[in-house]
């Protein structure tokens, strides 16, 4: 296996690597699937990222991709095919997939934890733990609010398909992956799914024309083959400081990286790269040798240490 082919480590059930397959499936790419537990601990993940946690994180020999946004980004810069951004509508795309996280995935979180009565336990208390914007005590009775907050965001995806095939014209687009990601959520862990998803004509018949894109080809491979691959390769990030970066840190400052919302666990490392789009670090593992952490600049925190 060469240095540059793409490992996704994910679960099945999870919505956010959905949104990825789906992108895989956009462009057609082969990728090797390793598969990590739902809940923590999760010792192979954290060895690639230094304490990042979320699901899904992309790997291409010892580059390590943590968040949607910026795996999208990667993977449409990486691989020729249908644009993930085409141009002139990358900032859309990225509005649009916070928007979806935002109104759709926590709703719809609440809804597969509150709806789903025979989820194990160590699922619920890992969850509730980390998705801080949920409450186990007060779910059940949000559970009408949630419905409505949820519905009314599928509505949205009905009225931005009105006129078009795809949300945003008639290619499809990140923005598409990241709308669909929820719908596909719905179907598969919210009890009352049928319901929620009734009278959106639009959105079924888009939805249907996004589960034809499929997953592109994949094979599997062990957490320890991961690492073998990461310890194997060197980094091919470039070190970048943008001059109108914030805030104004030196290379190779010591720095955390920390998601601003739930699951905020820091990153630490050596500063490679901070411009408006991005964020990486260098730190290096035991087992994963020396890696290049990579995040979106939006949404993460970075401070020196
Ligand atoms: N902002 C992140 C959010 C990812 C996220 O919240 N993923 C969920 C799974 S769908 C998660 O990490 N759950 C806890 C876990 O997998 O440990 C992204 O876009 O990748």
């Amino acid at each position: 296996m060469s240095a540059n082919e793409l490992i996704l480590h994910h679960f099945d059930a999870s919505p956010f690597a959905e949104k990825v397959r789906v992108a895989l499936g956009i462009k057609g790419v082969h990728w090797h699937s390793v598969e990590i537990p739902m809940v923590m601990p999760k010792p192979d993940l954290v060895a690639l990222t230094g304490g990042y946690r979320k699901t899904p994180v992309m790997q291409i020999g010892a580059d390590i991709y943590c968040d949607t946004a910026r795996i999208a980004r990667e993977i449409d810069q990486r691989f020729p095919g249908t644009p993930l951004f085409p141009a002139g509508k990358g900032a859309i795309c990225e509005a649009l997939a916070a928007w979806s996280d935002l109104t759709l995935f926590q709703p719809g979180a609440g809804l597969s934890m509150g709806t789903n009565l025979e989820l194990p336990e160590d699922i619920l208390s890992d969850r509730f733990a980390f998705f801080d914007f949920l409450d186990r005590e007060k779910l059940p009775s949000q559970l009408p609010e949630l419905f409505a907050r949820f519905r009314s965001g599928l509505q949205r995806i009905e009225d931005m398909l009105q006129e078009s095939s795809f949300v945003l014209g008639e290619s499809v687009s990140w923005a598409d992956a990241a709308c669909y990601a929820p719908v596909w959520m719905c179907r598969g862990n919210i009890v009352g799914a049928d319901e929620l998803l009734q009278n959106l004509p639009a959105l079924c018949q888009w939805e249907r024309r996004m589960t034809a894109l499929g997953h592109g080809t994949s094979d599997t491979l062990s957490a320890a083959q991961s690492h073998a691959v990461a310890r194997s390769a060197k980094s091919v990030a470039v070190a970048e400081l943008a001059d109108d970066r914030l805030p104004r840190l030196p290379l190779n400052q010591g720095v955390l990286v920390t998601p601003e919302d739930y699951g905020a666990v820091p990153v630490s490392g050596e500063l490679l790269r901070l411009t408006q789009h991005d964020i990486a670090v260098c730190r290096s593992d035991d087992s994963a040798g020396e890696v290049v952490v990579h995040f979106p600049r939006a949404g993460y925190r970075v401070e020196a240490v």
